[in-house]
C-alpha cells in the first residue's frame, strides 16, 4: 500500500459517501485527507511509524485511525462496509463530466447502473431519457463525456470516432479548389482500433491554398504547426489532424509513406536500397540521381517487385516477406459477408422490431438475419424467458411471411454463459434454435480458472454455434476477462464452434492479433455487428477490418460462406 493507493481509498470513500447522500462536509474531509496524502512528499508509512499521522493536514483522530487500520491490516472495515452498501464501481460513473452524485445515485437506484459500460449502453439504447428531467440531449451529452473521459485516460481516439470525422473532412477537402485527391493515411487507414491523430493526405499543387480552405471548415478550431509538406490542425473537440499535401504526380509515394506503419516503411526502404533505389515520401531516386515518380500507390509496390499490400496488413508482421513470396492472404471483404448472425430487437434491448431489423439487413444486401436477443438471466436488458422466446418464434414466422423470400430470418439467441458455467436456456430450447450464440456479460472478473472453465464448457456444448465477443474487452475501456485464450481456441477448433469478431468499434472482440492466432490454429470465425438497430449494421466494416488486420480470409468466416453451406453447417451441429 503506497501513498497513491492509500489516497485512492479515501477518494473512493468520498465519492461513495457523496452518492449515498452523506453530508457534504464529511465528503470534503475525506477528499482533503486524500489530497494531503498524495502531496505528502514522503512515505506515508514513515510518518505512521513515527506516530505522526495527525500532523498531516486534514487528518484528525477519526481519519488518522482509518489510515492506521489501512496500513496495519491492508484493509479498512469502514470502506468495506461502504462498498457493500454502494457499489464501488459507481465512482467511475462519477468521473463522467456530466454526471454528479445525484445523477449517479438515480442511475443506480432507478436503472441498476453501476459501471461506466452500463451507463454507456443505457445512453446508447435511449434508456436514460425515461428518467424525469432527462432527455435525448442530456443522453447525448453523457455519451460525449464518456468518450472524452476515455480519451483523457488513453490519449488515443477510438477508430469508431475517428473514421466518421475523417470521412466528413475528406468530403469537404475533395471539393476544395485545386484538390485532385484526398485520402486517409496513418493508423486511420490501417484501421488500428485506436488512432493517435487523423492523418489525411491531399494531392494538390498549392499547399497554401489547401490550408486556406481547411481553415474555413466549421469543425476546425485552429491551424497549428506548418511544415513544407504538411500542416496540423486542431478540431473544435480537441482532436488533432495531420494534413499532408503533395503534388498529384507524387501522390502514390506520399500516400504509401504517410500510411505507414513506420516499421513497414523501413522494410520497404531496405528493399528499395537492395534494388539500388532510395525511397522517400517524394518518390524513388536512382543512384544516378534521376527521380521516379508514382502517382498511384500500387506503382510503389510494383517498383519494388511486390503486389500491392492492403493497409490493414502494414504492421511489419511478416507481410512484406509474404508479399515477396507470393503468399499474401486473400483477405475477407465486406462484400463477402452474406448474412448477420447477431442482432437484437425490441424484444430485448434492441430499438427496432423484427421486421424493421430484417428490412435494414435486406437493404444492407444481406440474404439472412439471425434474431438473437438476450436470454432470461439478463434482466437489465429485458432478456427473454422461455415463454417469451417461444412467442418470439411466432413473431419471427409472421415477419418472414410478410417479407417473403427476400431475406431469410433465423431463430437465434444470445444465451448468457452464467457465472456457474451453465447456459441460460434448457437443452430442448437450445436444440430448437437455428443459431445459438453463447456470451458472457456478467462475472467477467472471476479467476482465470473459473472464466476459462465457463468458456470451455460453452465451446464444447454441442448446441452452441458461436461464442459472442469472446474476451469481453472494451476498446479503451474495460479490460478483457482473464482467460486462457489458447485453451479456448484449441477447444473451439475441436468442437467446430465459430468465434465472433464483434464489429462494434467499442468491442472489436476478438481483436486483430487474436483473430490471427485463431485462424492459425484452424478455428472458424464469424463477423457480427451485434446490431441493436438497423443503423448498427453499418458498423460491420470495423469487424471486417479487424479480421483483415488478423490476416483472415473468407474461408475461415462462416457468414462469408454461401448461405446453403452455412445452413448445412448449422444443420449438422446440435
Ligand atoms: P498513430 O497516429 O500513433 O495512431 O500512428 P500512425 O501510424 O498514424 O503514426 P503517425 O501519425 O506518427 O505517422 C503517420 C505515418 O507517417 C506513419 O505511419 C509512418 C510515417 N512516419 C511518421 N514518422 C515517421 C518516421 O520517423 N519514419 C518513418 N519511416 N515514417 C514515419
Ligand atoms: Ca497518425
Ligand atoms: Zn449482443
Amino acid at each position: 500500500m503506497n501513498n497513491r493507493d492509500a489516497a485512492q481509498v479515501f477518494y473512493n470513500i468520498a465519492d461513495l459517501l457523496e452518492i449515498k447522500g452523506e453530508q457534504i462536509y464529511k465528503v470534503l474531509a475525506y477528499r482533503r485527507a486524500a489530497e494531503s496524502i498524495l502531496s505528502l512528499g514522503r512515505d506515508l508509512r514513515g510518518v505512521w511509524k513515527e506516530g505522526g499521522l495527525e500532523t498531516i493536514p486534514g487528518v484528525g483522530k477519526a481519519i488518522g485511525a482509518k489510515i492506521d487500520e489501512l496500513l496495519r491490516t491492508g484493509k479498512l472495515e469502514f470502506y468495506e462496509e461502504l462498498k457493500a452498501e454502494v457499489p464501488a464501481t459507481l465512482a467511475e460513473v462519477l468521473r463522467v463530466g456530466d454526471v454528479g452524485p445525484k445523477k449517479a445515485a438515480r442511475f443506480w437506484k432507478e436503472l441498476g447502473i453501476t459501471t461506466l459500460d452500463q451507463l454507456e449502453r443505457a445512453a446508447r439504447d435511449g434508456r436514460l431519457r425515461g428518467l424525469s428531467g432527462m432527455g435525448e440531449k442530456s443522453e447525448a451529452r453523457i455519451l460525449a463525456s464518456i468518450e472524452a473521459l476515455r480519451r483523457r485516460q488513453s490519449g488515443r481516439i477510438p477508430i469508431g470516432t475517428a473514421r466518421p470525422i475523417a470521412e466528413s473532412l475528406l468530403q469537404r477537402l475533395r471539393q476544395a479548389p485545386d484538390v485532385a485527391k484526398a485520402e486517409m493515411a496513418g493508423s486511420l487507414r490501417r484501421w488500428r482500433e485506436t488512432v493517435g491523430d487523423l492523418d489525411l493526405i491531399v494531392g494538390a499543387t498549392d499547399p497554401d491554398a489547401v490550408m486556406q480552405a481547411v481553415r474555413q471548415f466549421p469543425e476546425i478550431a485552429r491551424i497549428k504547426g506548418q511544415g513544407e509538406t504538411k500542416f496540423s490542425a486542431e478540431l473544435v473537440d480537441g482532436l488533432r489532424v495531420q494534413l499532408w499535401v503533395h503534388p498529384p504526380e507524387r501522390f502514390g509515394t506520399a500516400l504509401q509513406y504517410a500510411t505507414g506503419s513506420q516499421a513497414h516503411n523501413v522494410r520497404l526502404r531496405e528493399r528499395a536500397l537492395d534494388l539500388g533505389l532510395s525511397l522517400s515520401e517524394h518518390g524513388f531516386k536512382r543512384s544516378d540521381g534521376k527521380e521516379i515518380l508514382c502517382a498511384e500507390e500500387a506503382e510503389v509496390y510494383q517498383r519494388l517487385g511486390l503486389p500491392w499490400i492492403p493497409p490493414e496488413l502494414r504492421e511489419d508482421q511478416g507481410e512484406v516477406q509474404a508479399a515477396s513470396a507470393g503468399r499474401l492472404p486473400e483477405l475477407v471483404t465486406l462484400e463477402a459477408l452474406h448474412g448477420e448472425l447477431h442482432s437484437h430487437t425490441d424484444w430485448s434491448d434492441g430499438q427496432n422490431t423484427i421486421e424493421e431489423m430484417a428490412r435494414g439487413a435486406r437493404s444492407a444486401g444481406l440474404s439472412y438475419l439471425v434474431i438473437s436477443d438476450h436470454s432470461q438471466s439478463l434482466g437489465v436488458v429485458n432478456g427473454l424467458t422461455v415463454e417469451r422466446l417461444r412467442m418470439q418464434w411466432e413473431a419471427i414466422a409472421e415477419a418472414q411471411h410478410r417479407l417473403g423470400d427476400s431475406i431469410l430470418l433465423l431463430r437465434g439467441a444470445e444465451v448468457e454463459i452464467r457465472a456457474d458455467g451453465e447456459l441460460d436456456y434448457p437443452d430442448e430450447i437450445l436444440a430448437a434454435l437455428d443459431v445459438v450464440t453463447a456470451s458472457v456479460h456478467t462475472s467477467l472478473r472471476q479467476s482465470r480458472e473459473r472464466v476459462t472453465a465457463r468458456m470451455l464448457s460453452a465451446v464444447r456444448n454441442p448446441h452452441v454455434d458461436v461464442i459472442g465477443h469472446p474476451t469481453g474487452r472494451m476498446v479503451g475501456g474495460r479490460d478483457p476477462a482473464e482467460l486462457d485464450l489458447e485453451a479456448v481456441l484449441a477447444a473451439a477448433r475441436e468442437s467446430g464452434v465459430a468465434l465472433e469478431i464483434n464489429a462494434h468499434p467499442a468491442r472489436l472482440d476478438l481483436k486483430d492479433a487474436h483473430a490471427r492466432r485463431a485462424v492459425e490454429m484452424g478455428c472458424r470465425l464469424a463477423i457480427n455487428s451485434d446490431a441493436h438497430s438497423p443503423a448498427d449494421l453499418e458498423l460491420r466494416p470495423y469487424g471486417v477490418a479487424t479480421a483483415r488486420r488478423g490476416w483472415v480470409g473468407a474461408e475461415s468466416v462462416v457468414n462469408a460462406w454461401p448461405r446453403e453451406r452455412l445452413l448445412a453447417w448449422l444443420g449438422q451441429r446440435g
